[in-house]
């Protein structure tokens, strides 16, 4: 059981592209903070609000423990997890609550240029090299596909040109990092953007309203924003 806490706690990347925007969009919800010297905790000024920085990675289970009450983070990363517990039959408590608007990209299957794309069919049997092997093995699985995942934590890309898979499941924005690797996007699995995710258990009264506090504002930040 964690401690009563009366104040709010949202967990946020604390060196990557979402840091920014998402500190800038808590801040047009008039929030503010005071910031520790090891930059790791903001203590709410203008609101009970507090901010942990951290890896994007962590941002789920420091959720579902219950340490933090909310977060900030692709919905790739959110889905990942989801992912993982559905196909261990778990459960899962935490869900996304809003879509943000920054952080965009898709997840998607690329092959190499050289060959001739006739369709989901042509994965059987292959090495599609991830760092997302719970996204895929799910889509693969819905799909009646059978292949070998090969899980890389980065450098994804380059994976085909080194033979140690035959194509990619990446994340994909401008395209220019694939087509730099000589390949080419097929197929998309999902499409992301920074997304605030909550628990599904009930928060107390205090965290409740402060929470209700925070999406009417963001609801109008979003809003202005669209
Ligand atoms: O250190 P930490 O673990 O916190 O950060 P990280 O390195 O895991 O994450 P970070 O900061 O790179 O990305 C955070 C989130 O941004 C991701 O989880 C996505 O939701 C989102 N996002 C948006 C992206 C991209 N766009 C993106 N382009 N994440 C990664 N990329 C990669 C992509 O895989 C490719 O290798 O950037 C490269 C360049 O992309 P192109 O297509 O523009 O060339
Ligand atoms: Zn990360």
């Amino acid at each position: 059981q964690p401690p009563v806490r009366d104040r709010l706690r949202i967990a946020i990347q604390k060196n990557g592209r979402l840091s920014e925007p998402a500190r800038a969009l808590l801040s047009s919800c008039g929030l503010s903070w005071r910031e520790s010297p090891d930059r790791l905790f903001c203590y709410g000024e203008t609101a009970p609000v507090d901010l942990l920085l951290v890896r994007d990675d962590d941002i789920p289970g420091l959720i579902t423990s219950g340490v933090c009450d909310l977060g900030i983070v692709g919905r790739n990363v959110l889905l990942e997890e989801v992912s993982l517990a559905d196909l261990e039959g778990q459960p899962y408590n935490a869900k996304e609550l809003r879509a943000l608007g920054f952080g965009g990209c898709r997840l998607a299957i690329a092959v190499p240029q050289a060959w001739t794309w006739t369709g989901i069919e042509d994965l059987r049997g292959r090495r599609i090299a991830t760092s997302y092997p719970g996204i895929l093995q799910r889509w693969l699985d819905d799909a009646g596909i059978d292949a070998t995942t090969v899980q890389l934590s980065g450098s994804v890309e380059i994976a085909p040109r080194l033979g140690q898979a035959d194509v990619v499941c990446d994340l994909v924005s401008s395209g220019a990092t694939l087509a730099a690797n000589q390949l080419t996007p097929v197929m998309d699995l999902m499409t992301s953007e920074a997304v605030l995710v909550g628990t599904t258990q009930p928060l107390d009264p205090a965290r409740a309203a402060l929470l209700d506090m925070l999406l009417r504002r963001l609801d109008g930040v979003l809003k202005i924003r669209d």
